[in-house]
Order: structure tokens, then sequence, then C-alpha cells
């Protein structure tokens, strides 16, 4: 379905929504479709056949919605993200259709259980982690808010790798999500955009005698849109997600094929198709390598083609442009639309600049989602200027414009005019993709209080005193259809018998739970609830890894990528440490409450540090769990391949959060929303979101530990020297020794030589100055689960008090805030 301009004919009727209707459909899909017998079926075939039946029944609101928001010439969101970590789709389209129990019962009639066809899907890891993710929220909480979107991307054939363990470190395996069957998506090739690259620019003089610039490019690949539903939660909406996949333009030379060069003759078409091959699976630390910035400019030329070509009606004034769409900027990796848009206007459109410029101004609204500065994109001059020619002429005539307008303002500050224009000298001539966003953009918004006020602080300062009024704040959320309602169905059941379902789509009625934490009953209920998930998981992880949990323990658990400033060498340390005042005799494990150590964490392939890191993980699990010394107090698991399904058992099971990064590091984290709302208590510092987590949950049920910002900068503005607390801290050096010694490697002492001394020598994230603080609160986390009651009453209140982080919410704010649109709710 392509949202073009011929008049919409009837919608078709979706089938029956009965166990009757179903058993119909799913067999019609399987004969037809998968053309093979339910006797001859194999899972996979039943599986696809599920899914396009499932498809059916959200087929003719698919149509309706598309129809409704044309009618009423809503404004638009196009959320433009490089990223979409979706996750697995039957169990969402399940419950947005509410069929889950009319396919559990059909199918089970057939002799079919759900559950074996649920595990049949890959999830579609088109994403590296909180960002990618956080898109799919968003896109799941408009559907549901009935609120007009386009999710525009890239469909990667290859995402997020695999990750194998080989002797305990990582070891990448293709994704190959493809390969069978892909029943979710709808390609349309007959919609397909040409992208031009590469070549030069001329001036020439137009029929109307005005000089003018053009683009003359060189090569070109067309993009076919893949279009992917977005159901709204048991609303009758569904939106679209549109991603871009490449393609020649010619598939072969057939001059150079007759020739027999067979290779040669399909160059170009391997070429354009490498553009949407595989997802970069960097994570805040982008890749200055040309294929990305050819992704980037693929998919949001194809997409602003789209938007204005297909979505918009033919006749469309685009000086209206601003009433019918936002292009929201998911950082900084679409921030390529800015010069196209102004190139469409300029040059094919024939606008004048100012004209061009003012209209571009309101169509674009950029979210930071990043304080690390080897984060923020610079692109080489040099590579644009060869990529992208016209649209680097572009990027100077808007900085020229800007910085004149600044010089205007701030006479003879020469320094202001460097620092803020879009051009970076040093240490090569560079576009700086967060100041063209910063300029374009309507508006600017970081993703957690904190982390706006470092983007403002910090960050972008200049630009924030010559903006006030742009800067805003929009703190980051979960959809709680996928984070609760279907990863936590157990914990699911007991709110709705508490407090009715309303909460599914208004998260801030949780607080009517509060109450039930003094309510005994209620809290030997959420026990059971909790016993249940960690049954669940510990089944999941024996099927999925031969991993066995043992049967009563706190569970902790650290997920998320693994990244220096994440800190997982501090969740590492503290367990060593526990091991090692175990084994010295200095602690008596019958004093501490057992614990569980879960770690989830890919690294980045190129990332050295991060992948010893993982190694380390498991070379100190391997040693614990083998130690009859600790055996029951400590235990480490560390599934591989940590990805949205493992997250959706793994969270709901979990005691105790870890959310450690140092302070003003993580601009916001998500997964510290998730556990809070499944019932965990957080250990965390005082960054990202734990702020407001904290301040909502109430200090008694949050583990506060750590540096804040302000003393991490102090420390460093000093200068820190970690060796300093490695001497006077007599616990934190027996750890260290204990790894530097090679006690987890066999005897080697070289395996982990670099974390030690990255440790002792540099340590950027100040993991040996809150060490001690560290431990310290682990040992009121131990005397706090010890009182059970307590434990649970401060569970129930996470749950109750963390409405907030719904990306319902997330989404009114930025319609409030930043996008200025609004639901389409009239038929
Ligand atoms: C991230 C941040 O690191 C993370 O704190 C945040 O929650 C997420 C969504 O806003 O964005 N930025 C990058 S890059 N990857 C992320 O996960």
């Amino acid at each position: 379905m392509t949202e073009n301009r011929a008049n919409s004919t009837a919608p078709a009727t979706a089938p029956q929504h009965s166990v009757e209707g179903f058993v119909k459909e799913f067999l019609r899909e399987l004969h037809y479709g998968q053309g093979v017998t339910l006797e001859r079926a194999s899972v996979n075939d039943q599986y696809l056949a599920l899914a396009r039946t499932v498809r059916e029944y959200l087929m003719a609101r698919w149509l309706e919605t598309v129809r409704r928001q044309r009618d009423a010439q809503a404004k638009s969101v196009a959320y433009l993200s490089a990223e979409y970590l979706l996750g697995r789709q039957l169990d969402n389209a399940l419950l947005a259709t509410d069929l889950s129990e009319i396919v559990e019962e059909g199918l089970a009639s057939l002799g079919i259980e759900l559950g074996t066809l649920r595990e049949q899907e890959v999830e579609p890891g088109l994403g590296n982690g909180g960002l990618g993710r956080l898109a799919a929220c968003f896109i799941d909480s408009l559907a549901t808010m009935s609120v007009p979107c386009i999710g525009y991307g890239i469909r990667y054939e290859y995402g997020i790798f695999r990750q194998t363990f080989v002797d305990g470190f990582q070891v990448e395996k293709a994704d190959s999500w493809l390969t069978l069957g892909a029943p979710w998506e709808f390609p349309h090739p007959e919609a397909a955009v040409t992208v031009h690259f590469g070549g030069s620019t001329e001036r020439y003089t137009d029929d109307d005698g005005v000089e003018r610039s053009r683009w003359v490019p060189t090569w070109d690949v067309r993009g076919v849109p893949y279009n992917y539903m977005v159901p709204g939660y048991q609303n009758g909406r569904v939106n679209t997600l549109r991603l871009w996949s490449a393609q020649a333009t010619e598939a072969f030379d057939l001059a150079i094929f007759n020739s027999g060069e067979y290779v040669e003759a399909v160059r170009s078409q391997t070429f354009a198709e490498n553009i949407s091959k595989v997802l970069y699976p960097e994570d805040s630390t982008p890749q200055g390598k040309e294929l990305r910035l050819q992704q980037q400019y693929f998919f949001v030329a194809c997409s602003i083609r789209d938007f204005v070509e297909n979505v918009l009606p033919a006749d469309f004034d685009l000086h209206n442009l601003p009433e019918r769409i936002i292009f929201q900027l998911n950082d900084t990796h679409p921030v390529i639309a800015v010069p196209e848009l102004m190139r469409i206007l300029v040059d094919e459109k024939k606008w004048d600049w100012d004209e061009a410029w003012a209209v571009t101004q309101k169509c674009f609204a950029y979210t930071c989602h990043t304080l690390l500065p080897e984060a923020l994109e610079v692109w080489p001059v040099a590579l644009l200027g060869k990529l992208l020619p016209r649209h680097l002429e572009i990027i100077y005539r808007i900085n020229d414009d800007f910085l004149a307008e600044v010089a205007q303002r701030y006479p003879g500050d020469e320094l202001r005019l460097r620092r803020m224009s879009i051009i970076a000298e040093h240490p090569e001539r560079s576009v700086r993709m967060a100041f063209l966003a910063t300029i374009a953009g309507s508006k600017v918004n970081g993703v957690a209080e904190l982390h706006s006020q470092l983007l403002r602080d910090k960050v972008l300062p200049d630009f924030s005193e010559y903006w006030p009024d742009k800067f805003t704040n929009v703190t980051n959320g979960v959809t709680p259809r996928r984070f609760v309602r279907l990863a936590n169905p157990a914990l699911s059941d007991l709110i709705t018998d508490a407090i009715g379902p309303g909460w599914i789509t208004d998260l801030g009625r949780l607080r009517e739970m509060e109450p039930l934490a003094d309510d005994q009953e209620f809290r030997e209920k959420f026990r059971a609830v909790k016993a249940h998930n960690k049954h669940r998981l510990s089944a999941l992880l024996q099927r999925r890894d031969g991993i066995t949990l043992p049967g009563d323990a706190m569970l902790d658990v650290m997920v998320k990528r693994l990244h220096e400033y994440k800190r997982q060498t501090l969740k590492v340390l503290h367990i060593v440490s526990l091991y090692e005042r175990i084994v010295s005799g200095e602690l008596d494990p019958t004093t501490i409450p057992p614990r569980v150590f879960a770690f989830g964490a890919k690294a980045a392939p190129g990332y050295k540090m991060a992948k010893q890191t993982i190694a380390l993980i498991n070379h100190v699990g391997r040693v614990v769990n083998a130690d009859p010394r600790v055996k029951g107090a400590l235990t480490v698991v560390f599934p591989p391949n940590y990805n949205v399904t493992l997250a959706e058992t793994l969270i709901p099971a979990a005691d105790l959060s870890e959310q450690i990064s140092l302070a003003g590091k993580e601009a916001s984290g998500t997964g510290n929303m998730k556990f809070a709302l499944n019932g965990a208590l957080t250990i965390g510092t005082d960054d990202g979101a734990n702020v407001e987590i904290r301040e909502l949950v109430g200090d008694e049920n949050f583990f506060l530990f750590g540096l804040v910002e302000p003393e991490v900068d102090a420390l460093v503005t000093a200068g820190y020297r970690p060796a300093e607390f490695y001497e006077e801290n007599a616990t934190l050096r027996r750890a260290i020794d204990l790894i530097a010694s090679g006690a987890f490697a066999g005897g080697d002492r070289t395996v982990f030589e670099p974390i030690v001394s990255n440790l002792l020598h540099e340590d950027r994230f100040l993991v040996l100055a809150d060490f001690q603080a560290y431990l310290d609160a682990q040992d009121r986390v131990d005397e706090a689960y010890r009182d059970t009651e307590a434990w649970t009453r401060s569970a129930i209140l996470n749950v109750a008090r963390s409405g907030f982080f719904s990306s319902d919410r997330a989404m009114w704010d930025y319609i409030d805030r930043i996008w200025h649109s609004r639901p389409v709710v009239s038929r």
C-alpha cells in the first residue's frame, strides 16, 4: 500500500474476529499463500501463514487510517531515523488487534502451539541500542495516540550482528533476519525513487535571467520503499514505517556481460546495493566512513521526495509545507536532509534562497542523544564535497548567512564566530552536523532534564545563548504495550485486576496502585509475579543457552551496549571484590543474600576495550561459577546476543537494575525506565533519566551513589590520578590485583593487562573514583533485600510512580513543545 493520490476505493474488510474466522483465514494463507497443506507445513510455513493472517486483520485499518489522515489534511510527523530496533512483530500485532486468545485457541484446534510459532520470528534488529529502540517506541505511541506519523529509515539487509562467544570472546555473525521470509513488509518497487551522488556543480542563467547553481551528479541509485504496519493499541489505527532499500538503477551492463566479464558487469549493482546492506554497529561513536554518509543521504533524499511527491496532494503549495510536516531529526544521522530540502526548493523549484530558508527552518527539529564529544558527527569537507558537492555549497551558504547574523549581534567577536561556525578547521576542515541541525531546526531538544541542561551549558552554549527559546527538553519514554503488557503478562494482570486496564494507554494511572504497596496480600501477589518471571527467564536461558540459574537469588541485571562510559568494569570490580573477599575469608558468604549477576551487552566490533571487557566478564564468570567456596552466593551469567526479545524476558525478572554510568555521560538511558516499570529497584548514579526516576520513585526506593556531574568536572579539571585510589583503597587494590594476577585467565597476566593498566593510568570514566561509593551502595542493597516486605513495597512503588516514563507522555511533550501537530480523530 502506498499513500498515493488515487482516490481510495472502499477499504477491504478484515477476516472475522472469531476463532472460526481466524482458522479459516489461517488455512487459506497456508494453502494459497504458502502452498502447503497443514500436514506438510513446516513451523516456518505455519509462522508465515500466521503472520500474514494477522496482517490481514490490520489491513483494512491501515487503508482507513491513511485515508482519514489524508482527508483531514493533518500535519504529519516524519520521524527520520537511521535506526529502528523493532523487536518481534507478531505479539505486538496480536495485542494491537486483540487477537491473542482467538489465535491461541484457533491454532490449538489445529494442533499448533502459538508459543512455537512465536519463537520462529527473527527480530528485525535494525538498530544498535537505545536510540533505535526509542524510535520504535515513539512510532508505537504515535499510532496508539492516532497522531499521523511516518517513520522513515533504512531497510538494512543485515541488522545488528548476532553475538556469539568463543572462549569468552565476542565473535560477530551476520544477522540474516530476512532469510526465512519477511511477512511483515510490503515492498513497493513501483514507487521507487532515484537518488543522485557525486559529480560537480555548475553556474547557469535560468530562463528568467537569474544566475543559479545546479548539481551535475555522476551516479545514482534507486530507493525502493518497504512499508511496515505500525498498529496502534486496540484503536483501529495503523501508521506506516517506510524503510528504503537500495538498488542499482540498471541491473548490469549487458555489453560487459556479453563480453564474458560477469563480475565486472554486476559491479555497479553490488556497489548500489551495498548502501542498504548492513547497519553500522557503532553506538555513541560514529564512523566517519563514506558508506555511512551514503546511507544517510540515501534515506533522507528518498524520504523527502516520497513525502513531497506521494504523500502531499499533487497541487500542494510547498510554501505551506510547515503546516503539513515536521521532519524530526533523530540525532545528527539524517541532518543532510536540511541542505537536501534547500536544494529541492532553490534548485528544482527555483525559489529565492531566503524564501526557501524560511520554510526549511520551520520543517525541521533536532533531537540530540549524546554528550560524548566523540559522538558528535562531523564530515570532512573533502568527503562531503566529493559525494554531495551541491549540498556542501548550500551548507557554506547557510553558514555564511548565519555567521553574518552572529557578527551583527556580536561585532568584533571573532572567536565566537569560529566557535559557532558549521565548518570546523581542525584537525581537518569538516562540517559539524550538530551545528547545522541546531541552526536549521525550529527546536533542539535533549532527552532527559540533566542532558538537556548539559546540552545547553556544555555542548552548545553559544547557541543556547543565541537562541534561548530554541532549546527544550523531552525526557525519553518507553512503550508500556511492549515493555509491560507484552513482556510482563503476570504483572499486567495483577495491575489490571487492581486498577482496571486504563493504564495501558494512560500510564500515569499506575499511581492508583500506590496504596497497595501497604497491602500485604498484594505484596505477596507481587512477589509471586516476580518469582514466576524468574522461572520464565530460567527456562528461557536453559533452552536458549544451556544456562542454569540458581533457584532463589536476587537477580542483579546490567544490560546495555558495552561502553566504557557505562562502566560495566565497575560492576565487574564489584563481583571480583566480593569473590576475593569470600575466598580470602574476609566475607562469610552466608551473610549476604545470594545473587545472580546477569549481563547482556554487545560491543562494537572495532572497539577493543569493550571487547576485552566482555571477555573479562565471561572469564570472571567462569571462575566464580566453578568455585565451590562461593557456590550459591555468587553466580555470573552472560547470555550472548542481548536483543529486544531477550530483554522482554530478562527485565521483568530483575530485582536490581544497574544504571551506573559516570554522571554526565549517559544522555538518558531507557533501560532504566523499563526496569523500574517492571518492579526492579535501581542502583544508579546521578545521570541521565536516573535523576528523574529517583525524584519520582523517592530517595528511599533508589540506591544512589557516586560523584555528581560538577564533581566529575572538578576532579577531571584538577587532574584525576586513578592510581591514588588504587593505593589508598585496599579492597579495590585486592580486586584489581586479582585480575592483574591472571587468576581469571588461567594464570596468564597479559590477557587483561590492557584493562588493568587503563584503569590505573587513564580511567577516563572514573571507575576507581566511584568504586567505594558503589560498594557501599551495594551493601545498602543487601541490607534492604533482607527485608522482603520492605523491598517488595519499594518495588511496587517503583512501578506505581514510573508512569511518567511512558513514550505516550514523551510524544505529548513533543507535540506540545515542538511539533504542534494533533491526533486525527474525525471520520
Ligand atoms: C543514546 C544515548 O546513549 C542514551 O542515553 C539514550 O537513552 C538514547 C535515546 O535517547 O540515545 N544515544 C546514542 S548515540 N545511543 C543511545 O542509545
